[in-house]
């Protein structure tokens, strides 16, 4: 177990015995927890799983025959967290690695009714609200989820996630594990693809993130308010460029055809999407009309210094510069601000190898993944490379349907053949031999049959420069036979693999409900979430007892609650029908792990605070009568008794 895991051994049991002395000093001992606190040991210590993950050096299949194993004991943690895209539930998931235990689902796009994400004032001003107060989506559809970088690591700051139905980039806090901004991107449609850049392109001081890179997959005219409807030569995409900070749109680039898939380059320079409609073709026909299509590569310090010198142009309402990517005004490698490198037709996923030199594209309706020298991209800018797609330094045939493609940092590739429903492992080196002439050489290295159609995959630290080649984890579309029915919609079946030996092995299926896509997986030092809040991270938090209490100014009632265990203060308030009631609550009870609820019957109200969290909601008084406000998360022997009454006059 490493020494700065913040849920450690000690962490563990004195959060136990904090818990247990909190409740007696409420003077619930009387009720006969006393003895229970007496008893209570802190027994077993939670450990590290003990597969590879543990082990000094990977121990190849060390699980095989038992040694090791990807069993996650009771009382044992996770090695490796792992942040999941969920979907079309519109949120995020948060495992554990190598268990696959899914430990939290954070709430971004769509309403919560768990913790009242969408329901709280201060959910809904992150979610973006109509004039009435409503709000403005209730669905999403999350697909790719990327941390922040510093120096080529994560460093558990951001995250970001995308919703491609209605364009937006949401960033979660990882320090509390919330979403906390949520940009709205302009003149787009079919927002695919994400990427924050891993250090600045011209500052080499700035290690870290800055911006966080979009892709749109689906074309439209532009602006899009009804002109050129039929002539789909007439729709474009946008890159957007987004601050990572800020979250402001800092500025979008024009191009032809879509982006698909987004990847970044370690030092900075590059940013590339895949492109499989280059024909701006409007019906899949169309879109397989040319034999090949391209992943597109951008220069940022040179869009960037367009912007500053005037050189863009802006779309309907929308103030964000637009520079213009387009092929025809990007010929001359001496001015061009991107260029696409060629690839077989249809290509889906672009990924770049830890050691910072290639991006991989997979073919998709090729058997092929295409390998791109991004030095050989930097040198065609620079004038040193006559032809782009001599940057193209391998084209090895590994499949059928490759989609995704991670690595385990010691030379290897593993794409995903959604086709063939397998994962092929690959070496990079020997498939540039091979297509440098060395015909006899075989990259192939090993191919493991999975279940079933595999899409994303990703390897432990497989998108930092410390990729550790431990454990693989794969996203199959399809579960079919793998679990017990549960009628006509199959869970799909996400799927662990042991990538330490020579040959992949298939450890563990983890029944997931539709449908995420990509994630990534990471050591657990990364990461050191805060497990209580800061008091003042709301501006309305109240602090004791004696700041709670109702105002009123006409008919605007405001409460200030607080919670703590078990009971609220004030434990009653009384209001009118036709007052319009803003009630703040605050958790002062600072114990890790409790969390109090508010639920209101007939008011459609339920939300959890966190300890010294705070969260506010805003509602009409429209009925007469008792209402008992009551906890939903059992903080408390007294858990039940923890209510008050919302008493309503006529
Ligand atoms: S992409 S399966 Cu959004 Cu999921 Cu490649
Ligand atoms: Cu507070 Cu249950
Ligand atoms: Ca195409």
């Amino acid at each position: 177990m490493t020494k700065n895991n913040s849920q450690d051994v000690e962490g563990a049991g004195i959060g136990r015995r904090r818990f247990l002395n909190s409740a007696a000093a409420i003077g619930i001992t009387s009720v006969g927890l006393a003895a229970c606190q007496e008893s209570s040991n802190t027994t077993a210590a939670p450990a590290a799983a003990s597969g590879p993950a543990n082990a000094a050096a990977p121990v190849a299949n060390a699980h095989v025959g038992g040694a090791g194993s990807a069993e996650v004991k009771p009382g044992q943690l996770d090695t490796h967290y792992a942040l999941w895209s969920s979907g079309h539930t519109g949120d995020a998931r948060v495992l554990g690695i190598p268990s696959g235990r899914e430990l939290l689902r954070i709430p971004c796009f769509v309403p919560d009714a768990l913790i009242g994400w969408g329901l709280t004032n201060e959910s809904k001003a992150v979610m973006g609200t109509r004039a009435d107060g409503s709000l403005r989506y209730t669905v999403g559809d999350t697909h790719h989820v990327h941390g922040s970088y510093k120096d080529g690591i994560y460093d558990g700051k951001y995250a970001w996630i995308n919703d491609k139905i209605n364009s937006r980039l949401a960033r979660l806090r990882l320090d509390y594990m919330v979403c906390d901004k949520i940009t709205k991107i302009p003149n787009v449609q079919g927002f695919h693809g994400i990427f924050p850049d891993r250090r600045d392109p011209v500052d080499p001081a700035i290690d870290y993130t800055t911006r966080v890179f979009c892709g749109q997959e689906f074309h439209v005219p532009m602006p899009n308010k009804g002109a050129h409807l039929e002539d789909p030569k007439q729709y474009h995409c946008l890159f957007t460029c987004v601050d990572a900070e800020t979250m402001d749109v800092r500025w979008q680039a024009r191009i032809d055809g879509n982006c698909d898939l987004v990847a970044t380059s370690f030092d900075g320079k590059l940013a590339a999407s895949n492109q499989y409609n280059t024909e701006n073709g409007a019906l899949y026909p169309d879109m397989m009309a040319a034999e090949r299509d391209a992943c597109l590569f951008f220069n940022i310090a040179r869009i960037e210094q367009a912007i500053k010198d005037g050189k863009f142009t802006t779309i309907g309402d929308s103030k964000v510069p637009v520079v213009d990517c387009t092929v025809e005004a990007n010929k001359d490698p001496a001015t061009a601000l991107s260029v696409r490198v060629s690839t077989p037709k249809n290509p889906h996923g672009v990924n770049a190898s830890p050691d910072g030199k290639y991006f991989i594209c997979s073919g998709k309706l090729s058997p092929t993944a295409t390998v791109i020298e991004l030095q050989k991209v930097l040198d065609w800018f620079d004038g040193k490379l006559e032809d782009i797609d001599k940057a193209i330094v391998a084209e090895p045939e590994i499949g059928l349907g490759p989609l995704h493609t991670t690595f385990d940092g010691k030379g290897n590739a593993y794409t995903t053949l959604f086709l063939d429903s397998q994962v092929v492992k690959w070496n990079i080196d020997k498939a540039i031999q091979k297509h440098a002439g060395d015909k006899e050489i075989n990259p192939i290295v090993h191919k493991l049959d999975v279940m079933y159609q595999p899409g994303h995959i990703n390897a432990t630290n497989a998108e930092t420069k410390e990729a550790d080649g431990i454990w693989m984890a794969v996203g199959n579309k399809f579960s079919k036979d793998r679990f017990l029915p549960v009628g006509p919609m199959h869970p799909e079946n996400d799927q662990l693999i042991d990538i330490t030996g020579e040959q992949m092995v298939l450890v563990h299926d983890n029944a997931v409900r539709p449908e995420p896509h990509d994630f990534i997986i990471f050591k657990r030092d990364w990461l050191h979430p805060k497990q209580v809040y800061e008091l003042d991270e709301h501006p309305q938090a109240t602090k004791d007892t004696d700041s709670a209490g109702v105002t009123r100014n006409g008919n605007k009632v405001t409460v200030r609650m607080i919670s703590f265990a078990p009971s609220y203060t004030p434990i009653e308030f009384k209001v009118k029908v036709g007052d319009e009631v803003t009630l703040f609550l605050t958790n002062i009870d600072k114990v890790e792990d409790l969390a109090h609820g508010f639920a209101l019957p007939e008011y459609n109200i339920q939300f959890v605070v966190n300890p010294q969290e705070t969260k506010s909601v805003t509602f009409k008084i429209d009925q007469p009568g008792v209402f008992w406000y009551y906890c939903t998360n059992f903080c408390h022997a007294l858990h039940l008794e923890m209510r008050g009454r919302m008493i309503v006059e006529a």
